[in-house]
């Protein structure tokens, strides 16, 4: 096909023909004609069919929801947003600007966060994809969208292949008025470690030329030197909005609060103001903000800095939306909420509703509430199809002040537990979480450094250990890799330093780092790397950029990309498989429509399956565009 592809392309044809073409025509890897990509989705749905999607195993069929987008006119200009406002007066005014506002401003974290802390992150593109440009043209209010970075960029490519580029240049498209915002971990960028300088530098520049306008950057430790190279690329290599962030941990105001105080956060934000950051994001990733902490926080921060403040919640104690309203008495100038139907829990505060208390309050914001629970309506629905993905929690719950699970990572911690065969143990998982942040100092939990804590709470769950027998048998242990690399530090060190005695527990002798990670890390040879990595997955070439991106997504995650790549290869752009079918395959006579390219749709329609034959091959026969089809699946039941 390769060759067809050169002997058909009119430049080769024209006999214009120069030493390079082939470099210059990404579109001669297109090897894969309809006919491959119709099979290559019957052969994903032949799969799930018949051994279900590993993603939902032993989740049961059950009748799903069918969501109505809210209408939109297609034809309807978009009208202008916050990320036209940022383009007409460049970053300065507009930070100078959006202080100056008096309604307070949302960020809407729906298409990120609030399906990270919710649904494990597992909500696919098209489902966002369909509501994203009525969205956009109904609440050009909104300051931005949360939809990039995080835990996106991993489980997109892990769980669903997916391309992330590919999501976040399609939400681009959708939404052009509205600035988009991503999270980024600082010197992890959306990892889980320290990567060089210039891959950190090249990351950011990449993201902001697909489609970022506010980065959100922090450290797990509130480290500042490891944020220093992303504030600085954002900045000096586009034209976005540094937004760095302080993690907010522990309790403010409690009596024997020693660490974590006014002054010590007061201290944080005056560095990343010096360092350049155009926002202050406070981000509470538990929910431990409390409402008379957020008003001396916020007052506070509001006298010590001359930036915008931007207030991130989990509203897993089910009392955030009063820390948001002391927030907004205190002159925060934009707050993070999820609409209505993926909000709450370990989720951010329900933006339909903190828009409605707001109602009547001299900060009230014009967005239209209406329009907000038609959204939420679709997403209640959607919702239903990723019922296996509940973390199972019903209700607020005040345990968070102890073991200070970051929302995010809770709904993650659930089925975690359960492929480790720990689900009857959760509770103690819980307790044990609070156990290993207290022997490892009282530190800052978010990703990476809360991975690190949930790994050696699961790891002592499943050894039945407490904290004695970690400080006294230590040396006999053999500890979780992340725990060793915690140590070691390779995130960057905690404040106060690292506890000694558990430290030498773990290294058992090896010697620790005290700098920078990433200062030992040679810098990434951009181009002889980029030649191997296409060599090696030669199919990657097909995109616009030759591949750049999917070798952006391969240095992050080496071995998830591979299997990403393998997986696309075998089943195509799984993408536009509508999500029920995805998850839970289809029912004899059910009939899904899948774009497999631009403008061209198929129809499928199960007929049968047969039995497994001698070698446990079983048939599946689908019916596309109205003609019969067969794919062998193996049964591995
Ligand atoms: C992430 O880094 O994924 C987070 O959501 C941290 O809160
Ligand atoms: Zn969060």
């Amino acid at each position: 096909p390769f060759l067809l592809n050169v002997i058909n392309h009119p430049v080769f044809q024209s006999g214009q023909t120069r030493v390079n073409f082939v470099e210059q025509h990404p579109e001669l890897f297109n090897l894969y004609k309809p006919r491959d990509r119709s099979t290559k989705v019957l052969n994903f749905l032949g799969e799930v069919v018949v051994n279900g999607n590993p993603q939902v195993k032993g989740a049961c069929q059950r009748t799903l929801p069918t969501p109505v987008v809210p209408e939109t006119d297609a034809y309807a200009p978009y009208p202008e947003g916050r990320r036209n406002r940022l383009k007409a007066i460049g970053r300065e005014n507009f930070v100078r600007e959006i202080m100056e506002q008096r309604p307070v401003l949302f960020t809407d974290t729906t298409f990120r966060d609030a399906h990270q802390s919710l649904l494990a992150t597992r909500v696919r593109t098209q489902d966002m994809l369909k509501v994203a440009e009525g969205f956009a043209k109904k609440h050009p209010d909104l300051f931005s969208m949360e939809v990039w970075g995080g835990a996106t960029f991993d489980v997109a490519m892990r769980f669903l292949y997916e391309c992330p580029w590919k999501r976040l240049q399609a939400f681009r498209e959708a939404m052009p008025n509205m600035l988009l915002q991503m999270l980024f971990r600082g010197s992890n960028a959306v990892g889980y470690s320290a990567y060089p300088d210039n891959l950190t530098e090249k990351f950011v520049e990449k993201s902001w030329e697909n489609g970022i306008d506010v980065f959100r950057i922090f450290d797990s430790l509130n480290w500042i030197e490891a944020m220093k190279v992303s504030i600085r690329a954002v900045r000096e290599r586009t034209d976005a909005l540094a937004e760095a962030a302080i993690c907010y941990t522990g309790d403010m105001l409690a009596p024997n609060q020693q660490k974590y105080t006014l002054a010590y956060y007061l201290d944080l934000a005056r560095q990343l103001e010096d360092e350049g950051a155009h926002i202050l994001a406070v981000k509470d990733m538990a929910g431990l903000l409390k409402p008379k902490a957020a008003e001396v926080l916020i007052s506070e921060l509001k006298k010590a800095v001359s930036i915008p403040i931007h207030l991130h919640t989990h509203d897993t104690s089910s009392i955030q939306p009063a820390t948001y309203l002391s927030a907004v008495n205190a002159g925060v100038d934009v707050i993070d909420c999820a609409l209505g139907a993926l909000s709450g829990l370990t989720s951010q505060p329900n933006l339909n509703s903190v828009v409605e208390m707001l109602k009547g309050h001299e900060r009230e914001s014009a967005l239209n509430t209406d329009s907000l629970n038609a959204y939420s309506a679709y997403w209640e629905d959607v919702r239903e199809w990723y019922y296996p993905f509940e973390s199972g929690m019903k209700a607020g719950s005040a345990e968070v002040y102890q073991n200070e699970i970051p929302g995010g990572q809770y709904s993650n911690l659930k089925p975690q537990s359960v492929a480790l065969g720990l689900a009857e143990k959760f509770e103690t998982l819980k307790r044990n979480y609070r156990v290993v942040n207290e022997i490892f100092g009282d530190i800052v939990k978010v990703t990476p450094s809360s991975k690190v804590v949930g790994d050696m709470a699961l790891f002592m769950t499943s050894n039945d250990l407490t904290a004695d027998d970690v400080l006294r048998k230590g040396h006999t242990l053999s500890f979780p890799d992340s725990v060793k690399g915690f140590f070691r530090g390779d995130l960057g060190q905690p404040a106060g330093g690292f506890p000694q005695t558990i430290q030498q527990v773990v290294l058992k002798g090896e010697k620790p780092l005290t700098g920078r990670p990433n200062e030992h890390l040679p810098p990434v040879d951009f181009e002889a790397e980029l030649a191997d990595f296409r060599h090696k997955f030669p199919y990657s070439k097909q995109t616009a950029d030759n591949g750049f991106l999917d070798y952006l997504s391969f240095k992050m995650y080496p071995k998830v990309y591979e299997e990403f790549y393998q997986a696309r290869e075998k089943f195509g752009d799984v993408s536009k498989i509508p999500t029920p079918a995805f998850f839970f395959g289809l029912l004899p006579k059910e009939e899904i429509l899948v774009e497999i390219a631009e403008g061209k749709t198929i129809l499928v329609r199960l007929l049968f399956v047969s039995e497994p034959d001698e070698n446990a091959m079983r048939t599946v026969t689908f019916e596309l565009n109205g003609q019969s089809r067969v794919v062998r699946v193996h049964d591995q039941s």
